[in-house]
């Protein structure tokens, strides 16, 4: 294994495109799942799968691989995007999303679907699965990197702060959280006085990168939808692994429903099924058919 896949910004935008049009296609014709949560994760899960991680698509269990768990599991189709373009299984099986005999489920599971390492869907339970695999890799010898997604609103699950607590105990350097700072969760704002509460922006009120600080983490802030930030950040998460005694947290800002005109910063599309008017829209917007392997023509369209 290693990271001679590795791409440079404007591949990895190209890529993330096409992933973000998957989303849309294989949402549309599944008539099933998220859409605003996968596109703000994209360019996160991208830069880790084409330019981060120490993976072989060909061998998803190989036991030194880097590990990686989408905690907010409700973004599924983001994942199963990536992997496929990535290698893991054949594209064409996107199209099976979220049928009953599916390897693809509308949550991921790690028993039924190469390169997921961590069944999720119930919110706020990820991090503390990436504790224990970076706690095994530590007492195990392993040189890997455990890295996670995690979403702004489930992070107010307290099972979440647990682990933010203890993780710098273990000293695991080996382990990154990712904040996908979105600001929305799955409803909006008060529809009327009886409504239950403000349900926007679920962190805006918290200083992320000083709690995560206080409670022993490094700390990372970035643009989420900025490759050289992305890659920078990463890079520094790395460059701790082995050195600095504790995790890393990147609370990295992003725009749900990121890269398309109709999804973008609205809770509206946290799920939904596009119409066909609106699929045509996506295909126009994030380019049809875009051949990654085609670099010329990636570059071009970044
Ligand atoms: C424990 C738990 N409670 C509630 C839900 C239902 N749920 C699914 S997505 C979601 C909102 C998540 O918001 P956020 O973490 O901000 O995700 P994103 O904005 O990235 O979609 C909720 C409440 C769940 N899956 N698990
Ligand atoms: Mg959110």
């Amino acid at each position: 294994m290693n990271r001679n896949d590795a791409k440079n910004v404007e591949e990895l935008a190209a890529i993330a495109r096409q992933g973000r049009l998957k989303v849309i296609e294989t949402v549309t014709s599944s008539k099933a799942g998220h859409v605003g949560g996968p596109l703000s994760a994209m360019d996160l899960m991208v830069a880790l799968y084409f330019h981060q991680m120490n993976i072989d698509p060909a061998e998803p269990a190989n036991p030194d691989r880097d590990r990686f768990i989408l905690s907010k599991g409700h973004c599924a189709i983001g994942l199963y995007s990536v992997l496929a373009l990535r290698g893991y299984f054949p594209v064409e099986e996107l199209a099976t999303f979220d049928h009953g005999d599916s390897r693809l489920q509308g949550h991921p599971d790690m028993k039924l679907t190469p390169g997921v390492d961590s069944s999720t869907g119930s919110l706020g339970q990820g991090l503390s699965a990436a504790s224990g695999m970076a706690i095994a890799a530590k007492k195990l010898g392993k040189d890997f990197h455990t890295w996670v997604v995690l979403g702004d609103g489930e992070i107010e699950e307290g099972m979440v702060w647990e682990t933010v607590i203890c993780a710098p105990r273990y000293g695991l350097d080996n382990l990154t959280a990712i904040v996908d700072l979105n600001g929305l969760q799955q409803y909006g704002w008060p529809a009327s006085a009886t409504d239950r509460f403000d349900r926007s922006e679920p962190m805006g009120h918290v200083d992320l990168p000083a709690v995560f600080r206080g409670f022993g983490w490094n700390t990372i802030e970035i643009d989420g939808h900025d490759y050289g930030e992305i890659l920078a950040a990463y890079d520094e998460a790395e460059s701790y692994r082995g050195a600095s005694g504790k995790p890393t947290a990147i609370i990295a800002s992003t725009i749900k429903g990121y890269g398309l005109s109709y999804t973008q910063a609205t809770f509206k599309w946290h799920n939904g099924v596009p119409t066909p008017e609106q699929l045509a829209t996506a295909r126009h917007e994030l380019g049809d058919a875009i051949d990654i392997s085609d670099t010329d023509k990636a570059e071009a369209l970044a």
